[in-house]
């Protein structure tokens, strides 16, 4: 009841999820969908203490992407990006916690692949900008935008997590 109230309140309002209860846009892209990747990089996310809110396989369809990357229209890889990510099904997920944003972005690694370091998603798992596995939201705000382009607020769940006594002190 009181996530529900926090849900329709954050939306109205445009204030967002703050401390434990920040939440993140992430989607595995179809090349980590192909590739196998899907356990892998829930399972650190899973292990690093986040609670997974929502999480949908899903064929995005160019509207939706363009309307998601419109900041990039005039970059010249764009079409080549929309093609790419319509390409095949993404996985869009939700995740919840203590600067749940710019940690999950440390994990993603940097945007080309050749600058991010070994151990983060980008850094292990691919090697070209073009075909980099991972989306994260770069900001709060960018994630509030994301997760209501991609989600119902229905396809959000509210949940006890039984171990959140040993990751928040
Ligand atoms: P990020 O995904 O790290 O937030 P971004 O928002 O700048 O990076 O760009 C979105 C995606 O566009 C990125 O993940 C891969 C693609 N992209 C960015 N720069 C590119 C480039 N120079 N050539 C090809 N694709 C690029
Ligand atoms: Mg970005």
């Amino acid at each position: 009841m009181i996530c529900l109230f926090l849900s329709i309140f954050a939306n109205i309002f445009q204030t967002g999820w703050t401390g434990v209860n920040e939440r993140t846009f992430l989607a595995v892209k179809p090349d980590g969908v192909q590739r196998k990747l899907v356990g892998e990089i829930v399972q650190r996310f899973e292990r690093k203490g986040f609670k997974l809110v929502g999480l949908k396989l899903m064929q995005a369809s160019e509207e939706l992407l363009r309307e998601h990357y419109s900041e990039l229209r005039s970059k010249p890889f764009f079409s080549g990006l929309i093609a790419y990510m319509s390409s095949g099904p993404v996985v869009a997920m939700v995740w919840q916690g203590l600067d749940v944003v710019k940690t999950a972005r440390k994990m993603l690694g940097e945007t080309n692949p050749a600058d991010s370091l070994p151990g983060t998603i980008r850094g292990d798992y691919c090697v070209e900008v073009g075909r980099n596995v991972i989306h994260g939201s770069d900001s709060v705000a960018s994630a509030q935008r994301e997760i209501s382009l991609w989600f119902r607020q229905n396809e959000l769940l509210c949940w006890e997590d039984n171990c959140s006594h040993w990751i928040y002190n």
